[in-house]
């Protein structure tokens, strides 16, 4: 580790090095971070672009006194080398490690945890209204990126700011890109506010401000070169930004601040790579009894040539060449990864039928509809982070005949919630929605795992939700939802698909019928029925194999559908095995399992029911699906074993004795 890195382990220790030491540790933390997020991997862009912005607030402010609220906050870290996790930096995003977000059991220095976007600014106005409450006087600054002003949180909290407190800080940070380029009016607002000087908004009372700071007396002596930085603000940063200014229709470029006729004193933009420029710019924030937004001009990716050519790959990639920015190809073989057949069927639906759009909520590239965009860029909506507006405005579109299909993660979907039920599902409107990452995102941990969709989905009237066990079969799905007169939604998980042929012309499936893939042998063997929904089939099938060279009687079924669940086959072989096992890659409450039993009192079956799923609590991070799985039991050996336990001291029966209701299938 390099010379200042070293010797900071704390804000404090920041607080004691000079403005030139400041600026070399600038530099060792990008280095620091480019070569150990190398192997790994993790969200580098982000993180070099704020180096200097971290550097500064913690000069300038005392956490854990003062409080920082990160938006998304996988741009923390910076913050995390300097508040005393730097030996373990590391391990992060790994089993056992750091966590790649703000997490408030992992240090006092995060206040706030988060991981989806949009939540900072409330969240800083909230702990404004307690501080104002306790009477106390710390400061609260919440830091959140040019992409979440597409969110509509954001501005609920905007609108809510002054009447709430006199002291708040909010610092914007704007490179312009979310994950992919930021889109919508706000993102070229903001380059208006970059690229016309009248919009420059340092003069007045922060000018004021500096020139009464005594010089040499200013924090580390670093004021009396803010003037001179302030000027060179817009050189630097601002203008490299190509726009032109585009007329606003009335005969001018338009000339109200957003922020200000919100109530909030509005400075910058200023540049967020400027150490002198930041501090003084944050004491002089200290000191406001206003509410204030500074908004800070930043690059993703700054001080490494690949990440800044490519900001959307280096937002947050796997492991790369620390010296070249390459990474590894993928090995020959792979399967397709779930997104890109996804996005492959998008294309291919939407060639076929009109009424078929898709749309994302800024995750073009994660979702792979960018295949669409490239395809049939007029078919194709990016709303920004913003997925209770991408789901109405789905709705809009079915209430006119549309298919839209959107393409949101399980997790994120979550946001959704409301409108799901509200406006989908009560119209029965016919919106497909296709929940990517419904599984582990194991990286990233509990904020970004999709574990609960089946649950909160399950209740709600008109909703189909279905499962493929392969690629061949999210293609089937995908054409059989744009058939559907009703809500359809579709899980599949992360990462490569199971490498089955994926046909050219995907065929209708039955709604609600599950495929059997293998039924009872009748040779005798004790009765197990598995019930592997989605990509849990490869557990099904390999615990087929094993249960049955040791003598069991196995049958399996791909359930295809949580809801509606299939009774007839799902109540046959609840009758005729001696116990069944479910498998899901779902919370074990409300999933699947849950489903199974329900429809088993329903008819009186008292068969018991294994069920393997995730248990009842948040699933922390860790390096791959594997570790988690062994840790919590979604292992065939784990279900060879509950199998195993179920039968001990069990008598066995014969058919006719212990199930006598057979049904005929
Ligand atoms: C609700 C929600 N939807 C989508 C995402 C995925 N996501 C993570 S970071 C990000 C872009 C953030 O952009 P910005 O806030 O401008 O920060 P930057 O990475 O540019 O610093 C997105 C869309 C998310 N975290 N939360």
């Amino acid at each position: 580790m390099s010379r200042y890195l070293e010797m900071v382990d704390s804000p404090t220790q920041l607080k004691k090095l000079t403005p030139d030491q400041l600026q070399r540790l600038a530099e060792e933390i990008r280095q620091e971070m480019i070569t150990a997020l190398a192997k790994n991997g993790g969200h580098l862009g982000p993180n070099l672009g704020v180096v200097e912005l971290t550097i500064a607030l913690h000069f300038v402010f005392n956490t854990p006194k003062d409080k920082f609220v990160w938006d998304v906050s996988h741009q923390i870290y910076v913050h995390k080398l300097l508040t005393g996790r730097k030996n373990r930096f590391g391990t992060i995003r790994s089993t056992g490690g750091l966590s790649g977000f703000a997490l408030r059991s992992e240090s006092e220095h995060d206040c706030y945890g988060a991981a989806h976007a949009g939540t900072a600014l409330s969240a800083a106005l909230g702990i404004c209204a307690a501080r104002d409450q306790r009477g106390t006087d710390e400061n609260v600054v919440a830091i959140f990126g040019d992409a979440a002003l597409t969110n509509g949180i954001s501005f609920e909290a905007l609108n809510n700011v002054a009447q709430t407190t006199s002291r708040f800080i909010a610092i914007l940070n704007d490179n312009e890109w979310s994950i992919a380029k930021n889109v919508g009016a706000i993102s070229s607002y903001l380059n208006k506010l970059i690229t016309h000087p009248s919009y420059n908004k340092l003069a007045g009372d922060f000018v004021r401000f500096l020139r009464r700071l005594p010089k040499g007396e200013v924090a580390l002596k670093l004021a009396h070169k803010a003037e001179e930085g302030f000027k060179g603000a817009l050189t630097e940063v601002g203008l490299q930004r190509s726009n032109a200014l585009e007329p606003d229709g009335r005969g001018g470029y338009g000339n109200s601040l957003i922020f200000e006729e919100m109530g909030l004193r509005y400075l910058g933009p200023i540049d967020g790579h400027n150490l002198p420029l930041l501090v003084s710019t944050l004491e002089f924030a200290k000191t406001c009894d206003h509410p204030i937004v500074i908004h800070v001009l930043t690059q993703k990716g700054k001080g490494f040539e690949a990440a800044l050519k490519n900001p959307e790959k280096f937002h947050g990639l796997g492991p790369y060449d620390a010296a070249t920015g390459a990474t590894v190809p993928v090995r020959a073989g792979t399967p397709p990864n779930w997104q890109d057949v996804f996005g492959q069927t998008m294309v291919k639906l939407c060639q076929k039928d009109n009424s078929v759009v898709g749309i994302t909520a800024a995750m073009p590239t994660g979702t792979s509809l960018k295949l669409l965009e490239k395809a049939m860029p007029h078919r194709y909506y990016d709303v920004g982070i913003a997925e209770e507006h991408a789901v109405l405005f789905a709705c809009g579109m079915a209430t006119m005949g549309f298919h839209p299909v959107c393409a949101i993660y399980s997790t994120f979907l979550q946001r959704a919630y409301d409108c799901i039920v509200h406006d989908a599902a009560l119209q029965d409107l016919p919106v497909i929605f296709c929940m990517d990452r419904a599984g582990l995102s194991p990286q990233d941990g509990p904020t970004h795992h999709g574990l609960f969709d089946i649950a909160y989905l399950r209740h709600v009237p008109n909703c189909i939700l279905m499962a493929p066990k392969d690629e061949d079969e999210l293609a089937d799905m995908m054409f059989t939802a744009t058939h559907e007169r009703h809500p359809v939604f579709i899980r599949y998980p992360r990462g490569p698909a199971e490498g089955v042929p994926v046909k050219d012309q995907p065929r209708l499936l039955e709604v609600g019928k599950a495929e059997i893939i293998q039924r009872f042998a009748n040779n005798g063997g004790r009765k197990v029925a598995l019930f592997a929904l989605g990509n849990m089939m490869r557990l099904g099938r390999e615990t087929a194999a094993q249960l049955t060279a040791e003598g069991y009687d196995v049958a399996l079924v791909n359930p295809r559908f949580a809801k509606p669940l299939d009774a007839g086959v799902t109540e046959f072989f609840g009758r005729s095995a001696e116990a069944v096992v479910t498998f899901e890659d779902h919370a074990l409450v409300g999933g699947y399992g849950s489903a199974v039993l329900e429809l088993f009192n329903e008819k009186r079956l008292t068969t018991p029911v294994i069920q393997l799923g995730w248990p009842d609590q948040f699933i922390e991070h860790g390096t791959n699906v594997d570790d988690l799985r062994r840790k919590y039991g979604l292992t065939v050996e784990n279900a060879i074993a509950r199998v195993r336990a179920e039968f001990v001291n069990a008598p066995l029966l014969h058919d006719t004795e212990a199930r006598p209701q057979l049904l005929t299938l």
